[in-house]
């Protein structure tokens, strides 16, 4: 039998349930992009500050692009678990705070009803990194940022929003992007300057664009899963999230309408997200991309495999402790030391199965402001990064083909100049496919030549 509102009184004691009406909340929060993170993650957050007492922030999850999670979600009226898994414990909640899903190109004229609602606040997103639409040079690309982005839906809002009288909303991006807020008021404004230049002072006024950091490592949900969670919590739950008990968000405080008092419930409130989001970039998300690329290639599927490989383990200090790390201005309260110990605790988790494949996809949308930027600031210092460099050895190896076809939305490009007789050069640089700010050195291209075969 599946989760929905009328058997919830079904499920196994051991499940904690959210416990406020949630009838009675009205949406406040749209959220652009719902896969699995936003249930495991923002949703989880404002679920518990709504059981801390918030009112009416009820969130509507729209998907841009499949219909997988409107079609697991709808059914059990926006009822889902999350799991949180370590060796030996799992611990599952029942979330309240999703209402419905709407899929953008099926139900248009919903989604922009919920957008241009005056109760409606803040719009989040988890589009991924591509999802924003950037040319090689950072800019917004004109031709991909068209129907089926978050673009069009968002400037349509505006409109609405401007001719209602209805006030400005918080877009709050969650995307693993350096200044992530900062790049989606500047793309927002690029689009708007082309499509409705008068719209862009009106989003200029009335809108903000608060930078955040966020946190979970949340692995795909399998088949199997969803068995073993069935079989403890006696419905199935064709929405179930798996995460680790680790969770943490970063928000900068300029929202333009009420939120919720995420702060109650562990989120941190700042003035400047920035050292937080570089750590995490360049030390968590550097480190699971230098897993993925080394470990594909070492034989390794899963994270907790890769990071058990004594060589892999070395390499993953190494890029932790001598080579990010030491590119951060921490804030008085970052420890970098032990956040890097317990990123690797973390990447340890056995419980997890978090498939390295999934993290070496879209590298070249990753890879900037995970290792480039890493590189970049060694080199003005004159220094060398050999473990980022492994990396992108194993890098130019899974674009060639080795860990089967290569998923990134500039796959063609990449794969034509790993295969190239210079790989380097013709991916790093300013003309290389990725027009990156960092310029290998004849010494950079030994050290990644040296591991290709
Ligand atoms: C991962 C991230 O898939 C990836 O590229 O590095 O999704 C990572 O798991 C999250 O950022 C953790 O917060």
């Amino acid at each position: 039998m599946r989760l929905s509102a009328g058997n919830r009184a079904r499920l196994d004691q051991a499940v904690a349930d959210f416990g406020y009406d949630r009838a009675s909340q009205q949406v406040g929060i749209v959220h652009l992009g719902i896969g699995a993170f936003h249930p495991a993650h923002q949703a989880w957050y404002t679920d518990r500050a709504m059981a801390a007492g918030d009112r009416d922030f009820a969130i509507v999850g729209v998907s841009l692009r499949s219909p997988a999670v409107a079609e697991q979600l709808n059914p059990q009226d926006g009822l889902y678990t999350v799991t949180e898994r370590s060796d030996g414990a799992a611990a599952t909640r029942l979330v309240g705070a999703v209402q419905r899903v709407l899929v953008a190109d099926q139900a248009r004229d919903a989604v922009l009803g919920s957008l241009s609602a005056a109760q409606t606040g803040i719009v989040s997103l988890t589009v991924t990194e591509k999802g924003y639409c950037r040319a090689a040079d950072g800019s917004l690309d004109f031709a991909a940022s068209g129907a089926g982005s978050f673009y069009p839906l968002l400037a349509e809002a505006f409109q609405q929003r401007r001719a209602a009288g209805a006030g400005g909303l918080t877009l709050l991006s969650c995307d693993n992007l350096a200044d992530n807020g900062r790049q989606l008021a500047r793309l927002m404004g690029e689009y708007l300057d082309r499509h409705d230049p008068a719209l862009r002072s009106w989003f200029d006024a009335e809108c903000a664009c608060p930078s955040t950091m966020v946190d979970r490592i949340v692995p795909a949900t399998t088949a199997a899963d969803r068995a073993e969670l069935a079989a403890r919590i006696g419905l199935d739950d064709h929405g179930a999230v798996m995460t680790e008990p680790f969770s943490q968000w970063v928000i900068e405080d300029t929202f333009v309408a009420p939120r919720p008092r995420w702060e109650a419930v562990r989120a941190e409130l700042v003035s400047d997200v920035r050292p937080y989001e570089m750590a995490k970039l360049r030390m968590l998300n550097g480190a699971h991309s230098l897993l993925a690329y080394c470990g594909l290639r070492r034989g390794h599927a899963y994270v907790h495999q890769a990071i058990a490989d004594p060589a892999i383990r070395q390499l993953v200090e190494t890029l932790l402790r001598d080579e990010a790390a030491p590119t951060v201005a921490a804030a008085p309260d970052q420890d970098l030391e032990r956040y890097g110990q317990a990123l690797v605790a973390r990447f340890a988790n056995p419980a997890l199965n978090h498939q390295l494949i999934q993290i070496a996809m879209d590298g070249s949308q990753k890879l900037p402001q995970r290792w480039l930027e890493t590189l970049a600031i060694h080199q003005a210092r004159g220094q060398q990064c050999p473990a980022i460099l492994t990396g992108i050895a194993g890098w130019i190896q899974h674009l060639r083909g080795a860990n089967g076809p290569v998923d990134d939305p500039r796959a063609g490009v990449l794969s034509a100049a790993a295969q190239s007789a210079d790989p380097v050069s013709a991916l790093f640089g300013p003309d290389g496919a990725l027009a990156s700010a960092w310029l290998p050195s004849a010494a950079d291209r030994a050290a990644i030549n040296a591991h290709l075969d």
